[in-house]
């Protein structure tokens, strides 16, 4: 794992003075052969000035932010307890989709054929060539150029490339966290679902969380949402419930695989959060906002004159006096048409500083999952929370899930995009063989399997109000996700799934939300969901979708029909 990291870690652009001034940490002659020759084959091509081999020391670590800060990288937030402020160039605020690839011989082996004419949407291929190509354009002497008064970057030549049969990768041009925390989306996700599919284990874009009812009993649940689609709020949530807890395990990886017992233990590979800033607030997620007070870099959110930081949505009463600057270093004011902060500004910070993590968050075997939950953004037609009807169903679900767009890569507007298993930016081999390991998994002898569901906090009404609280109200939906796994029959079908039976979900307290809002399943929505879906299937699956969800998507129909 060491070796892995740094192995990611050597290729990165990063900025010479980096080297520069720091004692050196371990000896570059104490690490393995071959990570040295690695280090040394990096140091040729990119002629760093120096090299430094990082420690992980506190030391080490408080000379690299007194540096930056020399450098005019980093801000000092003093209205906290070691936080920092960083600001990129514009042109650098998010994952670049459109130049991350996967590269391996056979084009198929990264992604499914698409129909002619269809976008290519789950995942772009380069050839070894190519990529060799790309990296003599771009790595030769990288590291020789003087350093810029803001993290560097080179939007122009941005390339988020991986092997996955050398679990290599190699990121130039962006400092972006998915496209440079190399260890997050790139290995965690990308390299390690391509080792999940060879091991037989899933690497997931999936929050894990404990919860807690009123008479003691605990269960996990692991859920996958789109990026920038309230993981971390889900995963820290504060039950309206009363007796209820929750508590954190991870806010955005899981990595799961079936225990000698047949249950599936999930573990979180990341050691902190990596959080979208904006909307978060002491209402809407006060356990991040306790977690972001020391030892948090802030990346492009606005900066308050008493020494704090600020966002959309952080609902703190104005200071008389205290004036704001915006992520792009120029004077804010409420009420300005641009935002103070980016909409994918992000807070990085400690896991274990969350006050509701699991005991058993650092546990090496994983915590038994009872459930996974899909979900999106879905203003209308989908319902707050329905069941899969078995595991084939379930895998269905994932395959077909759809969201509105976010910040958290260069899509624009609120367009619906599929997003199967919310892994549509992070597949390491093609998608269809993904979804065929998914089947796979649910065929193991002895598994003991989570039962599966699909939420969807965002539905809007007629005027466009969202007719569900959602946050900590969210938990009366994971109270009948418990209950269902203790074999509670509390659900009624419908042609998606099963949906709590009238009075089955816990609605008390919540004048004006009613019932049937909460569950339209209705025949004209859903025909037209599962043509949009057909469709999608063909042009971006092809041959590569297992049969099996062709054959769910006709029992869907067959359904609707009978409606
Ligand atoms: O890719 S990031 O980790 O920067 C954010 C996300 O998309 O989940
Ligand atoms: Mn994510």
């Amino acid at each position: 794992m060491h070796a892995a990291i740094a192995r990611l870690g050597g290729c990165r652009r990063g900025p010479p003075a980096l080297a520069r001034g720091l004692r050196a940490g371990a000896e570059a002659g104490a690490l393995p052969p071959r990570v040295q020759a690695f280090v040394e084959e990096g140091a040729r091509l990119c002629q760093p000035r120096a090299v430094h081999v990082c420690d992980g020391s506190e030391a080490e670590g408080a000379a690299l932010l007194a540096q930056l800060q020399d450098d005019g990288l980093l801000h000092p937030l003093p209205k906290y307890e070691n936080c920092w402020l960083a600001r990129t160039d514009p042109r650098d605020v998010a994952r670049v989709e459109s130049r991350t690839v996967l590269v391996t011989e056979r084009e198929r082996d990264a992604v499914p054929p698409t129909a002619p004419g269809a976008t290519r949407q789950l995942g772009n291929w380069m050839s070894p060539a190519a990529l060799e190509q790309a990296v003599q354009e771009r790595f030769p002497g990288c590291m020789r150029e003087p350093l810029v008064s803001q993290w560097p970057c080179n939007p122009e030549k941005t390339l988020v490339a991986h092997v996955p049969d050398r679990r290599e990768i190699i990121s130039f041009g962006s400092g972006y966290g998915g496209n440079s925390l190399l260890g997050k989306k790139c290995f965690a996700l990308r390299i390690a679902s391509r080792l999940a599919r060879d091991e037989g284990w899933l690497a997931e874009h999936m929050l894990i969380l404990g919860i807690t009812d009123p008479e003691g009993r605990k269960k996990y649940v692991a859920a996958a949402f789109p990026s920038a689609c309230g993981k971390t709020n889900l995963a820290m949530l504060t039950p309206a419930l009363p007796g209820w807890r929750v508590e954190c395990v991870g806010d955005d990886i899981a990595w799961m695989k079936f225990g000698p017992d047949g249950r599936l233990r999930a573990i979180n590979p990341e050691s902190g959060f990596f959080g979208v800033a904006p909307g978060t607030s002491l209402r809407t997620n006060a356990n991040a906002m306790h977690t972001v007070q020391r030892n948090t870099i802030f990346t492009n959110v606005g900066q308050s004159s008493d020494g704090g930081v600020y966002w959309e949505g952080l609902e703190l009463p104005t200071t008389p006096g205290v004036t704001f600057t915006s992520w792009l270093g120029k004077p804010w004011s409420p009420g300005d048409p641009e935002p103070c902060a980016h909409p994918n500004s992000r807070f990085c910070a400690p896991a274990r500083q969350c006050p509701i993590m699991d005991p058993a968050w650092e546990d090496p075997q994983g915590v038994p999952i009872d459930a996974i939950i899909f979900g999106g953004r879905r203003p209308q037609g989908v319902p707050l929370v329905f069941e899969a009807f078995n595991w084939r169903h379930g895998v269905f679900v994932g395959s077909a899930m759809r969201s509105e767009a976010t910040a958290a890569a260069e899509h624009a507007g609120k367009q619906l995009l599929h997003d199967p298993f919310a892994m549509r930016p992070f597949f390491g081999y093609n998608a269809g063989q993904y979804l065929a390991h998914w089947l796979a998994m649910g065929e193991r002898a002895g598994a003991r399997l989570p039962r599966l569901f699909h939420v969807n906090w965002f539905l809007r009404d007629a005027a466009g109000r969202f007719v569900w609280p959602g946050f900590g109200h969210n938990a009366r939906v994971l109270a009948w996700v418990c209950r269902r796994v203790d074999g509670e029959p509390s659900a009624r079908p419908t042609p998606v799934g099963l949906v709590p039976r009238p009075g089955a979900l816990d609605l008390a307290g919540l004048p004006g939300v009613a019932y049937e809002d909460l569950f339209p399943v209705e025949r004209p929505f859903w025909e037209h969901e599962a043509r949009q879906l057909r469709r999608y299937f063909d042009e971006h699956f092809g041959p590569d979708l297992p049969p099996e969800l062709t054959a769910e998507l006709e029992a869907l129909e067959g359904r609707l029909k009978k409606m």
